[in-house]
C-alpha cells in the first residue's frame, strides 16, 4: 500500500536529500507534502522530477492532509513542539534531531543493526534516527561484535561540515572564496567555534561538565543504546573542511583472550548489507570523503591489527553525512516499518 508521507524541514540539507532517498528507493508515497517555516512556505521542492510547494509547518497540517509518516529534520526544538501533532493525527514520526534519542520509550534505531527495535514504535509514535557519527561507526561495530565481543572503542572523527546544515556546507564555501580573494581573515566566522576553512577545529557541539562535547557524549550513549550493550567507549569529535562525508578513526579492543585473525574481521565487515571494504594500502586503496559522497554505503579500511595487543585492531570508516548519517537511514526505517504495517 501507498502512504501519505510529510517532510519537516524540507527545504533543509538532510530534507532536500529525503526527497533524493525517497526516490532512488521508490517509496510507496500517495501524498507528499513538504514543510517548513513560513520563510520558505510557497517556494518549490523537486521530487521524481515534479515541483511540489513547501507549506508552513502548523499544529494542524499532519490531520488535514492524513498523514501516516511525518520525517521530522528541522531541529531539536522544532520536533520537540510538533511531533506530538503529527503522533496525535496517527502518524509515525522518524525523527532525524537528538530531541527524543535517549527517551527509553523512543527505539533508536539502524535498520541494519537494530530492526527488531522499530516494533516498539507503538508506544511514543516515534522513531529517532541516530547521530550521523553514531550511525555509520555501528554500522561497523556490528558484525565485530557478533564475530569477537566489543569490550571497549575508541575514535576519533573528522567530521564534514554539512553536519551543521546548509548554513555549515555555505560557512565554508565562502569562506573558501575568501580565501581567493585575499580576505579570508574577512569572513563571516558563525556556523562553527572558528574558521573552518584551512582549519580543524576540536569542537562539536557544546561543553559538557565530564570534559567530553555533547556530540562525544552523543556517540557513546546512542551507541550504547543501539546495540543494547555498555560497553566502554571514548570519542574526540573533531570538524574538518570537508563538505559531506564523515570519517573516523576507530580502534576496537575486543574482549580478553581473543587473537584477532584480520581475514575473518574483513569477511564479516564485506559480508555486512551496506558496509564495504576497500583495504589496499599497497596500491593507495582506501575509504575516503570523496569515494564515499553521494553513496549509501559505509565505507571501511586500513584494517590491521595492533602491534601490542592481540585482542585489538584500528580501522578507518567513512559515509555520506547527508545520506548514511540521516536521509538514507531514515528511508531505510520508514521502509522496514512500512513492511511491518503491510504484514498486519
Ligand atoms: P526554512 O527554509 O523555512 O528555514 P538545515 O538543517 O539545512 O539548516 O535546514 C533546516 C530546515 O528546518 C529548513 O528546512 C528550515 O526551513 C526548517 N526549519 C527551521 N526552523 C523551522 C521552524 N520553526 N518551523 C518549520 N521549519 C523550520
Ligand atoms: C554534526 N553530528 O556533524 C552533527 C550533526 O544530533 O543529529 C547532527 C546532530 C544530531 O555536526
Amino acid at each position: 500500500r501507498k502512504f501519505n508521507v510529510a517532510v519537516v524541514g524540507a527545504t533543509g540539507a538532510v530534507g532536500e536529500e529525503l526527497f533524493r532517498v525517497l526516490a532512488d528507493y521508490d517509496f510507496p508515497i500517495n501524498k507528499l507534502i513538504p514543510l517548513a517555516s513560513s520563510r520558505s512556505a510557497g517556494s518549490k521542492i523537486e521530487y521524481k522530477n515534479k515541483e511540489i510547494t513547501v507549506l508552513e509547518l502548523t499544529e494542524t497540517c499532519f490531520e488535514e492532509n492524513d498523514i501516516e509518516i511525518a520525517f521530522f529534520s528541522a531541529g531539536g526544538s522544532v520536533s520537540e513542539k510538533f511531533a506530538k501533532f503529527a503522533v496525535e493525527a496517527g502518524a509515525v514520526v522518524i525523527d532525524n534531531t537528538s530531541h527524543f534519542r535517549m527517551d527509553p520509550k523512543v527505539p533508536l534505531v539502524v535498520p541494519e543493526v537494530n530492526p527488531e527495535d522499530i516494533k516498539l514504535w507503538r508506544e511514543s509514535g516515534i522513531i529517532a534516527n541516530p547521530n550521523c557519527s553514531t550511525i555509520q561507526m555501528v554500522m561497523s561495530l556490528k558484525p565485530l561484535d557478533e564475530l569477537y565481543g566489543i569490550k571497549r572503542i575508541d575514535v576519533s572523527t573528522y567530521q564534514a561540515v554539512s553536519g551543521a546544515g546548509k548554513t555549515g556546507m555555505e560557512e565554508l564555501v565562502k569562506q573558501m572564496q575568501a580565501f581567493f580573494n585575499f580576505k579570508l581573515d574577512e569572513a563571516e566566522v558563525k556556523a562553527f567555534p572558528h574558521q573552518i576553512a584551512l582549519n580543524v577545529i576540536p569542537q562539536i557541539d557544546v561543553a559538557t561538565d565530564n570534559g567530553f562535547t555533547k556530540e562525544e557524549m552523543k556517540m557513546i550513549k546512542e551507541t550504547q543504546k543501539i546495540m543494547h550493550k555498555e560497553m566502554q567507549i571514548a570519542a574526540t569529535c573533531v570538524r574538518v573542511p570537508v563538505l559531506r562525508s564523515h570519517s573516523e578513526s576507530i580502534t576496537v579492543t575486543f574482549n580478553d583472550g581473543v587473537d584477532v585473525d584480520l581475514e575473518k574481521v574483513k569477511d564479516v565487515l564485506n559480508n555486512f548489507e551496506n558496509v564495504e571494504v576497500i583495504d589496499d594500502l599497497a596500491n593507495k586503496k582506501y575509504p575516503m570523503p570523496i569515494i564515499a559522497t553521494d553513496t549509501d554505503i559505509t565505507y571501511v579500511g586500513r584494517i590491521r591489527k595492533d602491534i601490542y595487543a592481540s585482542n585489538m585492531i584500528h580501522y578507518f570508516n567513512v559515509a555520506d553525512q547527508v545520506r548514511v548519517g540521516a536521509a538514507t537511514n531514515a528511508v531505510r526505517i520508514a521502509l522496514k516499518w512500512a513492511d511491518l504495517e503491510n504484514d498486519i
